[in-house]
């Protein structure tokens, strides 16, 4: 696994995009910058035992390298499903194939696409992994919409994001904490700043609170937030 250097050679001007040199050190990347990732993707395994049902479709929805997927996949008590794993970077799609191939995991399904106009149907379980942060504000309620519309009864959302906290005095220190959590992973005080740079516009968090009242919206009755680590929060909601 490459180190994520990136931010040494690059100033942080230009727009944060997922090409080839962010897809080369992208395992490296999520691992140092979000706290919780690690626990979010053995969650994703659990969370399909549990609730991945025969003959159904799971959605990775912005699947990058597939870590979801992959999670999906080994927890399933199933064969009989087909993980549809979307992604509108090229990089990461490519990478995704060449690691599907070489694991012989023939229930992934590897799609260059938009999630935001992707057909979601007969699902058990869909993953939004850090990835809804990532879509314009107002594109976001459609999306949770289709999702909500695409699972059966009995379904899973995992929703996992960046927030901002409801109280400016805790955002304060939780944005100090995940920068703190930056260095201690490594990363200089440039790089942090310049990488900042490329999200500002490009990654746009909400509050929980948002969230919840999205996907209450949209007809999820039953909601949790099952994790949270300083600036981060991963969310279920299940269809009833
Ligand atoms: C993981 N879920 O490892 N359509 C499709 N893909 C998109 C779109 C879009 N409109 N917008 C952004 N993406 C992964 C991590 S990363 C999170 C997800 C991060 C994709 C984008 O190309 C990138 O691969 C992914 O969403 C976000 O569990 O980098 O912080």
């Amino acid at each position: 696994m490459s180190n994520d250097t990136l931010f040494e050679a690059r100033d942080g001007r230009e727009p944060f995009r997922f090409d080839e040199d962010v897809a080369r050190v992208f395992p490296d990347m999520l691992k140092r910058s979000i706290p919780g990732y690690t626990a979010t993707i053995e969650a994703i395994g659990s969370l399909a035992a549990r609730f991945v049902r025969p003959d159904t479709r799971c959605y990775d929805l912005g699947c990058s390298l597939g870590a979801a997927s992959f999670a999906m996949a080994q927890g399933a008590r199933t064969d009989q499903v087909e993980i549809i794993a979307i992604d509108n970077s090229e990089a990461m799609i490519s990478r995704l194939i060449d690691a599907v191939d070489a694991q012989h995991e023939t229930r992934i399904q590897p799609v260059l696409g938009d999630i935001v106009d992707t057909e979601i149907s007969d699902a058990s379980m869909v993953v939004l992994n850090y990835t809804l942060q990532f879509l314009s504000v107002d594109q976001r309620e459609a999306l949770i919409q289709r999702i909500y519309e695409g699972l059966r009864p009995g379904g899973l959302l995992v929703l996992s994001e960046k927030v901002i906290d409801e109280d400016d005095d805790m955002e304060a220190l939780l944005y100090d904490l995940h920068h703190e959590h930056k260095r201690r992973n490594d990363y200089s005080e440039l790089e942090i700043s310049r990488k900042r740079s490329a999200l500002e516009n490009v990654l746009i968090p909400e509050r929980v609170s948002e969230h919840r009242a999205r996907l209450s919206a949209a007809g999820f009755r039953h909601i949790a937030v099952w994790l949270r680590y300083f600036n981060f929060v991963s969310i279920i909601a299940i269809r009833r």
